[in-house]
């Protein structure tokens, strides 16, 4: 086997994860007293600055505020930003955010052919521990040889330092590892460490450019929700597999 490791992001690609987020950025801003309320259409712009915290900084220096001001609500970012890992983690803990069909099936999969399993996000590691284990169960972090998660390196996605990490981790070459991603940023992230990325859009990512990617699917496909034909005719099946990632990544070699 090619293929040594699949690399998944989390936000949007193992859940649909962001109204999740979003509810909870409003409702520590709320607790906070703040009257800052982000609605869908501005969340869907604030995203393309990947991090909560730097997410914030943004929302910020995008306010008509005086210097003093803006420093001042800058110096709020970190209990925000607590507050709202505090409350997305109880919408988790709740088991209202799913995995996104086909997910568990892959990382299945993935454990019975020998691929290694690695996690490359920008989100905090709790939020990744609450998702997994009320989706996967108790066990679930053990089944990720490696957990890249949020400030582990100085520079979130687009930039590739969390793959680069993921991958210096697992001791593995980028070249028989393949990244799973949803956005944009991520799929440049990916890219820049020297990754074959598959990207599955979410709700808040489709219609974004996606031409950096390696293979744009709508989702992973099951047995409840098979690819449609003319999406299966691509990677030869109606579901995306471990044996189809890695007759991907060699035609990927081929053609290099
Ligand atoms: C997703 C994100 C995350 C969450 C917020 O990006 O940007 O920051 O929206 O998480 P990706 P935190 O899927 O590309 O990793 O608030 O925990 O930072
Ligand atoms: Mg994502």
């Amino acid at each position: 086997m090619r293929l040594k490791a699949l690399l998944f992001d989390v936000d949007g690609t193992l859940a649909d994860t962001e109204e999740a987020h979003r509810r909870a950025f409003n409702e520590a801003f709320r607790e906070h007293g703040l009257d800052w309320n982000w609605t869908k259409p501005q969340y869907a712009q604030l995203l393309r600055t990947t991090g909560g915290k730097e997410r914030i900084a943004a929302y910020i220096n995008s306010l008509p505020l005086q210097p003093a001001q803006r420093s001042a609500a800058m110096e709020r970012i970190g209990a925000l930003h607590k507050a709202k890992t505090a409350k997305y983690m109880r919408i988790i803990n709740a088991g209202e955010v799913p995995l996104r069909e086909g997910v568990e099936r892959l990382l299945d999969e993935a454990k019975a052919a020998g691929v290694v399993l690695g996690i490359a996000t920008t989100t905090t590691f709790d939020n990744i521990q609450a998702l997994l284990q009320t989706t996967l169960g108790p066990d679930a972090l053990a089944r990720f040889a490696v957990i890249g998660a949020g400030d582990q390196v100085p520079c979130k996605k687009p930039a590739p330092d969390i793959y680069k990490y993921v991958l210096h981790r697992l001791g593995l070459r980028p070249q028989d590892c393949v990244a799973i991603e949803d956005s944009t940023n991520g799929a440049a992230s990916a890219k820049a460490a020297g990754l074959f990325t598959i990207v599955t859009p979410c709700y808040w990512t489709e219609g974004e450019d996606f031409a950096a990617a390696d293979l744009v699917l709508p989702g992973l496909g099951s047995d409840e929700r098979p690819l449609t034909d003319r999406v299966a005719g691509l990677i030869g099946n109606d579901k995306l597999g471990i044996e189809e990632i890695e007759a991907q990544l060699k035609a990927a070699e081929r053609s290099a």
